[in-house]
């Protein structure tokens, strides 16, 4: 039987396998880092004592908390610009864009693995990469070298036959998948994709695919390596780094779907979850407030074409406000010298900074009731920094048609072919610094030392400090947005936020209580890797989590920090009174106010017994 292009890269990079527990080990080739993740990853890096990184390549970008409202943010890039010069990792300044794009511009390769403190790194295996999400301490263990351990993913093959109609996107393909398989449907699972419809995508549409994988709650996700990344790599002006790479004919997936690209339509995900999705022939003649067209989904020179495609002549309707954000310096070169930017402009576009901005409550936050468009990624509650918002997640073509009508409406039948794919992309290195190991790190009075954390103890009592439903994001846990996001290097300030969008008093009900559960039910922890969401509620006094199950990145980080994470479907009010009893083999939990005991087998692999019964992975060191 022949292999998948998964376990082709992933067998390639192994070093170890534990059968018994079902994971592997694979080495690490490329990392990068994000500042909002990358001041506690390096901060975790510096405490391992190393002189320099020990990948092939370790990026570090800055591009979420750029407003710099105050001294903190600066202080930070500060930080990140001087520990990236002295360790050897290149640094990209803010303003040079958002790290997937700029990661998947200039440095992805194809067959590498790379490992990214930012749930969306999947971004990067448009060209053939396996690329994982993963929080700042894994990252920071990959850069000195370490291997990343994996539970050993199932394998989703998704073929893709015919072509996309007209004002059909790779937005649309992925979030139809999304209404097929759910936010949960792609944990430890790679999505990968093959067929005849795969050629009828370039790179840029097959990074937009592999990038909401992240929303799937998959490992990663891959397309294979062809004509067409060779080509896209050439126009980067690195043809060198091009191999092919494709699966097997005679491979065999865990699980299977077929997609006729032909018969998709332009769909969107509704309010509040990116699984929640309708055609948007449903959803026509909803007005609209506000449209962004950005991220690191949808921010490529690829997608401007088609939004100044339909622009053209057109003025963005009187009631809605159009931002849009390029996703690097090299897209805001291109569509300046194109003529893109001055269609965009003259149909009444804002322009925004070339960062994530928006898409993570960093500004342009909608009005109240409003209903936003966003080529986005995510639309969890909150997430715009406008609780009562109606955010959907549409295609660039959906987004700028909607802008002009006023309304939601369908771009099927548009032609967008009004500028040419075909041009130069500059290799833009202005904001971009290779290492000269010559800096000493700054570290700016914001930026506090990691706090120390006791281990939570073989027997514990606790009270349950909220009880929560399905699929809870790290949105909702610790919230991201202008007003939290400048205390991600300060544990103790952050820990205030945490769950303060949802439940304002929880974090001074730990800090009261002392010792605390929480306990939730399906996929707790989806969505973004900030290891904030494991740390922050652990400075609080959270032990353990109990949920029905959890997300991969999410329960890494929970264990990483010392919190235990069981898998259990318990019954518990606020403020029960809970015991937890776990050894090597058995966790017990006991709801002692409602006198029910839940047991189970402890599944943790020895190392993470070990982190636990230990503190967590800095106190091994
Ligand atoms: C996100 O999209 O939620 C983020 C912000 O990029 C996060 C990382 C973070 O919280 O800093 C992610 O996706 O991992
Ligand atoms: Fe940035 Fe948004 Fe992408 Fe996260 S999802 S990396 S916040 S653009």
């Amino acid at each position: 039987m022949g292999k998948t292009l998964t376990y082709k890269i992933l067998d390639a990079h192994k070093v170890s396998e534990d059968l018994e527990n079902n994971t592997m080990s694979i080495v690490i080739d490329q990392t990068l880092t994000q500042d909002a993740t990358g001041t506690m990853a390096y901060l975790e890096f510096i405490s391992f004592g190393i002189d320099k990184v020990r990948t092939k390549l370790s990026v570090s970008y800055v591009d979420h908390n750029t407003l710099q409202n105050g001294f903190m943010n600066a202080d930070d890039h500060k930080f990140l610009q001087t520990v990236a010069d002295k360790y050897g990792i290149v640094f990209s300044k803010a303003g040079n864009g958002i790290c997937h794009q700029v990661n998947l511009e200039r440095f992805a390769v194809p067959g590498r693995t790379i490992l990214g403190s930012d749930s969306h790194t999947p971004t990067s295996s448009g060209v053939g990469a396996i690329a994982i999400g993963a929080g700042g301490l894994d990252v920071a263990c990959a850069m000195a070298g370490k291997p990343f351990t994996i539970v050993r993913p199932k394998v989703v093959g998704v073929k893709l036959t015919g072509s996309l109609r007209d004002g059909v996107s790779a937005k649309d393909i992925i979030i139809h998948l999304l209404g097929i398989m759910s936010v949960k449907g792609g944990v430890n699972k790679v999505i990968e994709y093959y067929g005849d419809g795969v050629k009828t995508l370039g790179v840029p549409a097959r990074s937009t695919i592999c990038n909401m994988g992240a929303e799937l709650g998959a490992t990663s996700s891959v397309f294979p390596s062809d004509e067409i990344t060779r080509q896209f790599l050439k126009l980067q002006s690195r043809e060198e780094d091009w191999t092919e790479l494709k699966r097997d004919e005679d491979c065999v997936y865990d699980e299977n779907y077929t997609i006729d690209l032909n018969t998709l339509e332009p769909c969107a995900s509704c309010p509040n979850s990116p699984d929640n999705v309708k055609k948007i022939s449903e959803l026509k003649d909803i007005k609209v407030d506000q449209v962004l067209i950005g991220s690191c989904t949808n921010s490529s020179y690829y997608d401007f074409v088609k939004v100044a495609s339909i622009l053209k002549g057109k003025k963005v309707h009187k009631d809605v406000s159009l931002g849009i954000a390029p996703g690097s310096q090299q897209v805001l070169q291109m569509i300046t010298k194109n003529g893109i930017l001055d269609v965009l402009l003259e149909a009444g576009a804002r322009i925004l900074e070339s960062a994530c901005g928006p898409c993570i409550g960093m500004g342009q936050s909608p009005a109240t009731n409003a209903v936003s468009l966003r080529t986005f990624n995510r639309n969890f509650y909150g997430r715009s920094g406008t609780n009562s918002a109606q955010v959907y997640l549409v295609s660039p073509e959906v987004a700028a048609y909607s802008a002009v009508q006023g309304y939601i409406a369908s771009p099927l039948g548009l032609k967008m072919d009004a500028f040419s794919l075909d041009v130069d992309y500059p290799k833009c290195d202005s904001l971009l610094y290779k290492p000269t190991f010559t800096s000493e790190v700054v570290m700016g009075p914001n930026i506090k030392p990691i706090p120390h954390f006791e281990p939570i103890g073989q027997s514990f009592d606790a009270k349950v400090m909220i009880s929560l439903e399905d699929n809870i994001t790290t949105d909702h846990i610790m919230p991201a947005g202008a007003k939290v996001l400048p205390y991600r290097s300060n544990i103790e300030k952050i820990s205030e936020f945490v769950f303060s969008n949802i439940d304002p008093d929880f974090s001074k009900r730990c800090l009261d209580n002392g010792k605390g559960v929480i306990v939730a039910k399906s996929n707790y922890g989806q969505g973004s890797s900030r290891e904030h969401a494991a740390i922050a509620p652990r400075y609080l006094g959270i032990k353990a989590v109990i949920a029905s199950s959890f997300a991969r990145i999410h329960k890494k980080n929970l264990i990483n920090f010392g919190i235990l994470p069981i898998e259990l479907d318990i019954e518990a009010n606020l403020l029960d009174e809970i015991n937890v009893t776990w050894d090597r083999k058995t966790i017990t939990v006991t709801n002692k106010t409602l006198n029910k005991t839940y047991t189970r087998d402890c599944e943790l692999t020895d190392d993470e017994y070990k982190l636990i019964s230990l503190g967590g992975l800095l106190n091994t060191f």
